[in-house]
């Protein structure tokens, strides 16, 4: 649109686009890929197997004893995430079953001491800046190996009920240490890393998420000294992004497997945001699970996370021997075809505080206002609001020339158009067929 119309104008100055100051790019890329990639990739049965299979320390050690991801190719999983469209990248370099994908000296629970015998993360931090990928890590603060991790109420032996006593001669200080001086290496080791996802902290403890979160509610919180470690965070990667999940404010609100109705508000104003979403239903590789979503509803939760002013975090989880499979492969390859001609309704664009049509979502960039139909082909839609705001209407993925026409309240134009339709309503004739 040219100008928006008054009503408009006023809704985008409530929730003017939220932007992480001193990190725009994230706000901008929209489009990320989440790697959940580690041990539990060899039971290939969601990377909460440990826990919800009750295996012991001792009991899940058989998959340390044979991780050798002899595939691992990380120019691969960049590729795949350049290809379709993605604009950085998120692996995990610990989950909670406190596997170390890197060599780390704190800890002998780590890649190098597999099979495996290297440092996953110098290849992968290599392969993403070769293509112009930023670089995220995520890193769990929960920790089901270390001998001094607190057991809580969310992470005890579920059969045991005095899972209390687990921890007589557990030393939370001790983890403490341990966590910061992980994080700690991995952003003193590798370069500028753009982007960091903890994983996660109770809602029991103050949040950033105006959510509420509320996943396990009085179930005891856990202390992970979380200033202190966000300070250290800051001082050694001053660009770096960081997420919601620490029990101290973030960057960015992380909604997990859900979108939010609109855009996300704390007080009066939109913040960043990023939803993490699945491809199905489980993070980890799961071998067994064939009930993926289609390219289509992955697109759409693009779209309308866009809309909303958020990102998308689109998940694979590689096979243990590291290669992302068929079925992940054609989804991305899909998403990318789509991005190749859509990607500039999704770049750069955010919530546009106009209402959009039932089954359709409006993104805005700059002054252009992109017009999202979930359901379609039909010929006529109605845009109440948006006469005399539009010079130019135009099919985005050839841009070829929409035809447009404002009728005068109370002109008809018969069965085209809706009795009583509202003044200022725009009308587009789209073709009735997908070009
Ligand atoms: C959750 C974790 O517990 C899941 O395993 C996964 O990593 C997801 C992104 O965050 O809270």
């Amino acid at each position: 649109p040219q100008s928006t119309s008054a009503q408009a104008v006023s809704a985008r100055a409530d929730s003017a686009q939220a932007t992480i100051p001193h990190a725009p790019w994230f706000t901008e890329d929209r489009l990320g890929m989440f790697v959940h990639w580690g041990l539990y990739s060899l039971a290939a049965r969601h990377e909460w197997v440990m826990y919800r299979e009750n295996m012991s320390v001792g009991e899940y050690r058989k998959y340390f004893d044979h991780f050798e991801p002899d595939l691992y190719d990380p120019r691969e999983w960049a590729a795949a995430a350049k290809n379709a469209g993605m604009k950085y990248v998120v692996l995990t370099t610990k989950h909670h079953d406190g596997f170390a994908l890197w060599d780390s000296a704190l800890t002998e629970y780590k890649s190098t001491n597999t099979p495996c015998g290297k440092d996953l993360l110098t290849p992968y931090v290599a392969a993403l800046r070769e293509v112009g990928l930023k670089v995220g890590f995520y890193h769990s603060v929960i920790d089901w190996h270390h001998g001094d991790f607190t057991i809580d109420g969310n992470h005890a032996d579920r059969k045991n009920p005095d899972w209390q006593e687990l921890n007589k001669g557990r030393d939370g200080d001790r983890y403490r240490k341990y966590l910061h001086g992980q994080v700690r290496e991995l952003l003193s080791n590798y370069g500028q890393i753009d982007y960091l996802f903890f994983d996660f902290s109770y809602p029991d403890v103050a949040t950033a998420n105006p959510d509420g979160g509320g996943r396990f509610p009085g179930k005891g919180a856990a202390d992970w000294g979380s200033a202190e470690l966000m300070k250290m965070i800051r001082e050694l990667q001053p660009g770096i992004v960081v997420n919601d999940r620490l029990n101290v404010p973030g960057d960015f609100l992380t909604p997990e497997q859900y979108q939010p109705a609109g855009p996300m508000i704390s007080g009066n104003k939109q913040v960043p945001w990023e939803a993490c979403q699945t491809l199905n239903g489980s993070w980890g590789y799961d071998r067994d699970n064939l009930d993926y979503k289609s390219a289509e509803q992955l697109i759409r939760m693009l779209i309308d996370g866009v809309s909303k002013g958020g990102n998308l975090l689109l998940n694979v989880g590689p096979t243990a021997r590291g290669e992302i499979d068929p079925r992940a492969h054609e989804l991305l390859a899909a998403m990318g075809e789509w991005m190749h001609l859509h990607g500039r309704s999704i770049y750069g664009a955010g919530a546009s505080g106009l209402q959009a049509p039932a089954d359709a979502r409006y993104t805005l960039r700059g002054n252009r206002l992109y017009l999202h139909l979930f359901a379609w082909p039909f010929q006529f839609i109605h845009l109440p609001g948006l006469a005399g705001k539009v010079r130019y209407a135009q099919l985005l993925n050839d841009a070829s020339e929409v035809a447009m026409q404002v009728l005068d309240p109370g002109q008809s134009a018969g069965h085209m158009t809706p009795a009583g339709q509202a003044p200022g309503t725009l009308t587009l004739k789209l073709p009735v067929k997908r070009p």
